[in-house]
This record gives C-alpha cells, structure tokens and sequence, in this order.
C-alpha cells in the first residue's frame, strides 16, 4: 500500500503504471486526476481540453452532474443483482432504449467488444434457425480496416497486424471486403450462407474515414434485398457523436427519439451501442433488435453477471436523456461544421496537414508525413504542453473528438490552440 498517494507526482505514477501494470498501451505523458465538462486536469493541476473524449465515451462531458448524481443515488440503493431475479430498473431501461432508438428489444452487455460478441451470436443463430444455415457455412460479411474490440473472436476478422499477430488460432466464418464499396457487398452476397455484414457507418480506428452519402442506404438496401441483417456498430459514432443521433441515419438532423422520415432514415436490422451509452460513468453497452431477430435468444443461451444491472441502466437512461435535453446531436454537428471550416482555413495555407474529415464532432486531420514518422505524435505532445489532449491513431493520422458539451467559444479556442501549434511544425 502506497503511504500517501496524493503526493505522488505525475513522473512517479507513470513509473508505478510502467513497472507493475502490463504495457498494452502507450499513453500520452499526461496522468490525468480530474475532469468536468470538457476539461481535464494533470495531477499536478494544470489544465487541459480533451479532445478523445475517452475514445467517444464521454461525449456528455466529464462527470456530467445529471449522470453523476443518478450513479451515486442507485448506487446506495442497489448495484447488481445479476440476471437470476429481476431487478427493478431493467425493465424500465428496457423500454426506454427501445423507444428512443425505435426497436423491438434490447439485450444488454457491458464493454462495446461484448455487445460485438453478442451481435455476432444473434446474427450467426439467425442465419442457422431462420435461413437454415449449416453451421460450418454460416458468414458474416465485414469491412477491412474494420475495428470492432479485442477479443479473439474480433480480431480474428482484423487485419491490423498489432491487434492480430499471435493470437491465433482465428474464429472462422467471415469475409472481409473493401469498406465503402457497394459492388464488393453485392459480389460477397453471392455466397448462399451470408448471415449478416458488420460494419462501422464511419471507421473510427482506420482514421475516422466517412463513406460515400449514400453507401449506409444502399448497404441496408442491398441486405433487406438478400434477407441479410445489417449489423451497425455505433459504439463510437453513435449517441450524437457525429451531428444526429446515430451515424447510420446522418441524414437529418434529428433530435433523439426522432420522428424517423422514412426517406432518409437508415435502419439496421441489429444497432450495437456502448461507450457513452453511459457518458463514461460506467461500462454499458446494447444489442438491439427487432423480435423476427432477437426472439433467437432463449433463456441460457446468453448472459453475463453485470449485463443489465440496475446501476450501470440507471446510469444509462440519464445518459440518454441528457443527449435528448442539451440537443448533443445539433451541437455536435453546428460544432463540427465550424471546426471543419476553420481547419480547411488553415489547411489552405499548410505544408504540414494534407486534410481534414469527419462528421459531427468526429474527426481527423491527416499529416503530410510517412506513417511511420513520429510528427503526430510530435504534435500531440505539443498540443499537450499547450493545454489540448488528442493522440494518434494510425501514423499520420490525428483524431479530434471534444465533448459535445463543448460551447462555440471554447471550439474557437481550440482551434487557436491546434493551428498555433501545427504552424510550430511548418
Ligand atoms: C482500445 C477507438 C479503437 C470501437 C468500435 C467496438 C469497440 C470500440 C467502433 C470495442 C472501441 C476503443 C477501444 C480502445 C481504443 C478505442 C478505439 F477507435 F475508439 F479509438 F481501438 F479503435 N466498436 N474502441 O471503437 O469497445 O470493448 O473497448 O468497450 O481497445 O485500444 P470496448
């Protein structure tokens, strides 16, 4: 036992991470101590804007008061019960998540790789008890440069050698093809035994790379066409991260629980959900469905211990209410829109960033250096001494994600903060 933690600086915590805690990441040097809003501060209290938003997850901003206040009240009521009895807030989550994303049920999970799995449990079952489908031939269609969690199963179907390399023997049973290209979905959907295409509506690890305006219709198209489900993983873009509610129906700018105009409205068959679902206060994720594709899952065939448990739902139903009620969705795209102009301003006049891309408060700027160079990371390591936190993701590659909670006026301070410092590297 450490005798006095809060004297420990921010050199001797990392020291501590790196000698007794596995090295499966490699963080930016900043050991952060406290947020609020769009704020983070280091231990030795120096502030900083948070541009990752804990990778999307906290896109109500740091310790939001409402979702703050409805972890602490449920948690000195009752925390888990575990899914042998009922409890008293998953029946009440369970049709407020179905009503505010407009589906027949819900199941569920905990991280955004469980409710992956789950998806992939109820496709596969689907294709074997609707479709007929012999196990052995049963597939799932998937994006390359896909990025859908970590377990084996996941990474099985990745082709990022780092995620995949060693981990073998792979999970068979999926085909990758070229993301945004509809004619290899319709070659791949030749094959008699396709259950379901996974996919992003935007790729966020591959570098934040938006699809063509009309691939996520075409995609639903071509599956409601081949009795295919089509199987959106939201868990980054979803939860007004990208200007509406979900990214897969980006096409209006919707409130939450919108009144869903059939034209422009894109409807999965399966939504998969996490990360913010909980505004980063607790781990919740969800799977859902309509009964045609859910009513596969009979008692015993899945489940987890903290799946559904009273206060990570509590915190949940919080979450999304404070999506509805501060109009995230409409921030996040008005945001987005400025942030992009202004860095397309800058990018004119830049020999360091090739662009900008992103919808909604998710995007990225590529820098005109190899992947293999460390300028990105130069650069955030100068953002960070300027007071912004991003990291990149692939290379060359930045991501800039703020909380959607983030006003006009900070936006514009950032981007101050981001093209003083890239004009550093020009
Ligand atoms: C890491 C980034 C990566 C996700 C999508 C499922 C999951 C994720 C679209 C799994 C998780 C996190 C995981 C974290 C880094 C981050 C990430 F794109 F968001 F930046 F890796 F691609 N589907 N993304 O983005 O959800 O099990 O993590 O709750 O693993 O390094 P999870």
């Amino acid at each position: 036992m450490i005798d006095n933690p809060q004297a420990l600086s921010s050199k001797d915590l990392m020291e501590l991470e790196n000698k007794y805690g596995a090295h499966n990441y490699h963080p930016l040097p900043v050991v952060l101590d406290r947020g609020e809003g769009v704020y983070v501060w280091d231990v030795e209290g120096k502030r900083y804007y948070d541009f990752l938003s804990a990778y999307s997850a906290v896109n109500q901003g740091h310790c939001n008061p409402k979702i703050i206040n409805t972890l602490k009240e449920q948690a000195e009521k009752i925390t888990l019960t575990s899914r042998a009895f009922y409890n008293s807030k998953l029946g009440e989550f369970d049709k407020y998540i179905t009503d505010y994303f407009g589906f027949d049920k819900v199941l569920p999970m905990n991280t955004g790789a469980e409710a992956v799995e789950t998806a992939i449990k109820i496709c596969r079952k689907w294709g074997q008890e609707k479709k007929g489908y012999p196990v052995e031939k049963t597939k799932i269609i998937v994006a390359k440069d896909n990025f859908h969690g970590r377990t084996t199963t996941i990474i099985s179907f990745s082709n990022d050698e780092v995620a995949k390399d060693g981990f073998g023997p792979y999970t068979p049973g999926f085909e990758a093809i070229p993301y945004n290209d509809l004619a290899a979905l319709e070659e791949a959907l030749k094959d008699d035994h396709v259950a379901g295409f996974l996919v992003e509506p935007i790729q966020g690890e591959a570098g934040v790379v938006t699809p063509d305006a009309d691939y996520l219709r075409k995609v639903a198209e071509l599956c409601k066409k081949n009795d295919v489900l089509f199987i959106a993983d939201e868990i980054q873009t979803g939860i007004a991260r990208t200007g509406s509610l979900l990214a897969v129906c980006g096409n209006c700018n919707c409130e939450a629980s919108c009144e869903r105009q059939p034209e422009t409205y894109v409807r999965p068959d399966v939504l998969i959900l996490g990360k913010a679902l909980s505004g980063g206060a607790y781990p919740v994720s969800a799977v859902l469905a309509d009964d045609t594709v859910m009513n596969v899952i009979k008692p015993g065939s899945h489940g987890s211990t903290f799946g559904g448990n009273p206060l990570g739902v509590a915190v949940a139903m919080t979450a999304l209410d404070v999506v509805r009620d501060d109009k995230l969705a409409q921030n996040a795209r008005r945001l987005g829109e400025l942030f992009r102009a202004k860095m397309n301003e800058y990018i004119e006049s830049s020999k360091v960033v090739q662009l900008v891309r992103g919808r909604g408060l998710l995007n990225a700027i590529v820098i005109d250096d190899s992947p293999e160079s460390d300028t990105a990371w130069n650069i955030c390591l100068r953002l960070r001494d300027h007071g912004l936190l991003a990291k990149p993701t692939h290379g060359n590659i930045i991501r800039f994600a703020p909380p959607l909670v983030m006003t006009e006026e900070q936006l514009l301070d950032c981007v101050d903060i981001i093209t003083r410092t890239l004009r550093e590297f020009e």
